[in-house]
């Protein structure tokens, strides 16, 4: 049973922050993982960018308010930022395995960025795929 004083400490986390996309200097996006290896159950957030921000800030954000969601990418000296592990869940060059960046667009489309999570820059109401794939 949750007491008055839980039940309305809960309310709270529901109503206050979190919920970024009503600001219109936030740009929402979700970010789903999914897994065309194991074909493990998807798992989808949300959060958003700034104006014109890259992914990697939606990602990080989403990181430190979601225990949920981890990642870690490496820094590539020609490309930027490349990502290698998300959920504790790590690409290997043994294995052929590696983190897709894949997007479906508002109209339904999926796009396959030809830049990484350093360069992309999201728009609103972007769903962004994290594919674990092999190549
Ligand atoms: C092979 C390859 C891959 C392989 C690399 C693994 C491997 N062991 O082979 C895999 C399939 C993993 C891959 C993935 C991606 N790649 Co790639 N890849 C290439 C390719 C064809 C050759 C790279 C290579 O072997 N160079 C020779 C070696 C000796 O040099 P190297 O510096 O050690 O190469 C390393 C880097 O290129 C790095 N790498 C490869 N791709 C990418 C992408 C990003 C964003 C980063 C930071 C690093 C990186 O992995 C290589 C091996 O360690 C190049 C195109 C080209 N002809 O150069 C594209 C290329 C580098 N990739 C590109 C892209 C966009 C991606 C993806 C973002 C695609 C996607 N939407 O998912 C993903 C990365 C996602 C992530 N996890 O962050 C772009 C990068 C452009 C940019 N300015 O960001 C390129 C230039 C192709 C293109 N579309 O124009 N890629
Ligand atoms: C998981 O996501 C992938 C890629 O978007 C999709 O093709 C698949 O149908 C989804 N699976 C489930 C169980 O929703
Ligand atoms: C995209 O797909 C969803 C779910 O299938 C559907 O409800 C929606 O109308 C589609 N949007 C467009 C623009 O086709």
């Amino acid at each position: 049973m949750m007491t008055p004083a839980l039940l309305s400490a809960a309310l709270m986390l529901l109503l206050l922050p979190g919920s970024p996309a009503q600001d219109s200097n936030q740009t929402p996006i979700s970010i789903h993982v999914t897994n065309s290896v194991t074909n493990a159950p998807n798992k989808t957030y949300t959060t958003f960018v700034v104006f014109r921000g890259i992914l990697l800030g939606g990602m990080r954000r989403l990181q430190d308010s979601n225990t949920d969601f981890k990642f870690k990418y490496t820094e590539d000296p020609n490309y930027g930022p490349f990502l290698t592990s998300v959920n504790g869940l790590a690409g290997c060059s043994e294995e052929r395995t590696y983190w897709e960046l894949l997007v479906k667009k508002p109209d339904n489309q999926t796009i396959r960025p030809d830049v990484g999570i350093g360069c992309y820059i999201p728009s609103a109401n972007d769903q962004i795929i994290l594919n674990f794939n092999k190549y």
